[in-house]
């Protein structure tokens, strides 16, 4: 897959692409990652990409030339062009899921006010990573790239993401390694017992508690099993 990231401040994402996983998605040749400077695409004499709004107001507005003309030069047939929005779409694990089964994708960056309205003609999707404002679309671009890149097939292994946080709609459950004994924090029997299954309905058990306790939300919208019916009653009763 590719992922081209247009944006007027390219720099920020130096660390981002030569870090850990994604570095080596990049290395492996399994992602394709660009960034794109949407300033070098300005026919402004002075070389400006946003100007003051119509009808006055605070902040500026992202131009359409510099912008659109960056979206006509990167896209493809392929592309799936992204807009990072605080009025978009909220990003979620199922989003994620979808946006890594597309060939390309273009994460359109804005900055100060937001993008001239017209911008959006030319976007397929707006997207939003959460109900809060950023000064700006690239640390959520960064977001979405490392929720994507590493569902990307041969990023990381299927089991490890199969057992993620939401991917079976409840929060995941504890994880413990050495030392069995830290300060009187013990890790709990069953998981040292080597029974797989009592292993498994711990596991089940503490992220039905923990997704209860945090996310209750979660819950409300997940059809359950049986045993899951009868693990949540038993923790009602603790
Ligand atoms: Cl995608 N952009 C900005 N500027 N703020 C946000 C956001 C995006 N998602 C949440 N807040």
């Amino acid at each position: 897959m590719k992922i081209s990231v247009l944006t007027l401040f390219p720099e920020i994402f130096t660390g981002f692409q030569e870090t850990s996983i994604i570095k080596k998605a990049i290395l492996k040749g399994l992602v394709d990652y660009e960034v794109i400077d949407m300033r070098s695409f300005t026919e402004d004499k002075h070389n400006r990409v946003d100007d003051y709004p119509y009808g006055g107001g605070a902040g500026l507005v992202l131009m359409c030339q510099p912008v659109i003309d960056a979206i006509k030069a990167t896209r493809t047939e392929s592309s799936v062009v992204v807009m990072l929005t605080p009025q978009g779409r909220t990003l979620k694990q199922s989003i994620a899921y979808e946006l890594s089964t597309y060939d390309h994708l273009i994460l359109l960056c804005g900055h100060y006010e937001g993008f001239d309205e017209r911008i959006r003609h030319y976007v397929d999707m707006e997207m939003s990573i959460g109900d809060y404002v950023l000064t700006g679309g690239e640390t959520a671009a960064m977001v979405i790239s490392d929720a994507v890149i590493r569902l990307v097939d041969g990023v990381i292994t299927k089991e490890s993401h199969e057992d993620d946080s939401f991917s079976n709609g409840l929060l995941e459950y504890p994880h413990y390694t050495r030392p069995r004994d830290y300060e009187g924090l013990v890790v709990p029997d069953v998981l040292i017992s080597g029974h797989h299954e009592n292993v498994r309905t711990f596991r089940l058990k503490e992220s039905l508690r923990k997704t209860k306790r945090v996310r209750p939300d979660l819950l409300e919208s997940r059809e359950m099993t049986d045993l899951e019916i009868k693990l949540l009653h038993e923790i009602e009763n603790e």
